[in-house]
């Protein structure tokens, strides 16, 4: 991709009365495939994403005012705007201005911003939205690379990519959802060519190439996963559900080790002081953790506090499930996937293809039984997808919708397109062709352009 096409191309769409050539500035940021270690990030355990070439693009000026003008080139999206000042309070849930308010509200807190400057920002996108590729956070990132020029900060200078994905990864909480910190960090620092291994609390990373003969297919299921709309809360029950299965462990392990001991999350078992290894976090989670579903009174007394103050302390919005809280089902997929996104960074090392192709099967299968966030859909799309051609599919990002990756030797992509588009799109959702199936081309990071 050409960087000169590509401001041309944003520059052509320009609402021109808003822009004046003088003081305007570019940028791209890319959304990401995760390829294995899903809901791991919040936890404290690795994953392992790709960055990919469909991005969020776009313009900014600055305003000799303090008002922030939103435009964007899809007519879902009605310009807005909003006054940059001390307090900036959210817009509606799902109102696409609380993502730049979320970037605007963190580099505020984090510069001592005083002055309020306003700015113009418009967004042209081949980042398709709700599909897993983390269009949310991209737009996140985009607002905060536009105001920190705004703000004459320098990225690099005044603060280090890893630095800003943390800040974005917090700053998106406003939005409403509880994520962790995967999409901000691998649109920040990811590598075209590469995989790269996230580790948290702080955050590492490292880059890992990726196979040569061998690609990774994206296919959209078509079913639609907002998270800030109706999945809002499905999404936010994964992490609520971890925190406090988090305090079981914590009650437990103070009896084992010591009463001072503090688990902010599951991670914290294996970077922290303990120190302990997989089948140790497995072994305490079994003696911590009934296995059965959970209701609120029986998680109140093993905590030995009352109902609503585990409500109060951990659920918040969450409703009790009908058959209760599967709180052990929940922290083995954590685990065992921390241990798969592992062995998967092995497996790329190794160029062994088909150890990651298994190691991808299981995470669906997690992701499935033990974290529940798979529909039929996605079970059907990834079980086509091993059918004609790929070694390994699994669903990608939050669940619930979106899109599946599977990883397809590369004299098998014809093959492997054709057959899904046949027996998914066509035969089993009744559409005339293949919607949302690409190869997951890899791209530079986050970048402004001329
Ligand atoms: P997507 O797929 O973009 O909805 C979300 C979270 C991630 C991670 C994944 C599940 C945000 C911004 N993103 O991603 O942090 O938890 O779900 O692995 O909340």
């Amino acid at each position: 991709m050409s960087d000169t096409l590509t401001s041309t191309m944003i520059k052509n769409k320009l609402p021109g009365h808003f822009f004046n050539s003088e003081n305007i500035g570019f940028c791209r940021v890319p959304g990401r495939v995760n390829l294995i270690g899903e809901h791991t990030d919040y936890n404290g355990f690795s994953v392992l994403p790709v960055t990919i070439k469909k991005e969020v693009q776009c313009a900014f000026s600055r305003r000799d005012d303090n008002e922030i003008h939103l435009f964007n080139e899809d007519p879902r999206f009605q310009p807005l705007s909003f006054l940059n000042q001390p307090e900036i309070l959210p817009s509606p849930t799902g109102s696409w201005d609380n993502y730049i308010k979320a970037g605007v509200i963190a580099l505020n807190k984090k510069f001592k911003v005083r002055t309020f400057p306003g700015f113009n920002l418009f967004i042209k996108s081949t980042l398709p939205i709700a599909t897993g590729l983390s269009s949310s956070s991209a737009l996140v990132i985009t607002a905060s690379l536009a105001y920190l020029k705004i703000l004459g900060k320098e990225l690099g200078r005044d603060i280090s990519r890893l630095e800003l994905a943390e800040l974005m990864a917090e700053g998106e909480h406003f939005v409403g959802t509880k994520g962790g910190g995967m999409d901000q960090t691998v649109i920040l620092n990811g590598e075209e060519g590469h995989a790269c291994k996230i580790d948290f609390f702080p955050i590492r990373t490292a880059l890992i190439p990726l196979f040569e003969d061998y690609v990774f297919i994206v296919c959209d299921s078509t079913i639609r996963a907002q998270k800030t709309g109706a999945c809002l809360h499905r999404y936010n029950a994964g992490p609520r559900m971890c925190f406090l299965a988090c305090a079981l462990l914590e009650k437990h392990l103070r009896n084992e080790f010591d009463n001072d001991l503090h688990i902010k999350r599951l991670g914290d078992l294996w970077s922290g002081d303990l120190c302990l290894t997989f089948n140790e976090i497995l072994d305490f989670t079994e003696q911590a953790i009934p296995k059965e579903y959970l209701s609120l009174k029986e998680i109140a007394y093993l905590l030995d506090i009352t109902p609503q103050d585990v409500r109060k302390l951990w659920l918040g919005e969450i409703e009790e499930p009908e058959k209760g809280f599967p709180l052990r089902a929940r922290i083995q997929h954590v685990i065992t996937e921390h241990k798969r996104v592992e062995l998967s960074r092995d497996a790329l090392l190794a160029n062994d293809a088909y150890t990651f192709g298994r190691l991808m099967n299981e995470s669906h299968s997690s992701c499935a039984d033990n974290y529940e966030i798979s529909i039929p859909e996605l079970d059907i799309l990834t079980q086509i997808a091993r059918k004609y051609g790929a070694i390994g599919s699994r669903l990608t990002g939050a669940g619930f919708g979106g899109c599946t990756v599977s990883l397809v030797p590369r004299a098998k992509v014809d093959y492997f397109m054709e057959n899904v588009e046949k027996q998914y799109y066509q035969k089993y959702l009744g559409l005339p062709s293949a919607q949302g199936m690409f190869i997951a081309e890899t791209c530079p990071s986050a970048s402004y352009i001329n």
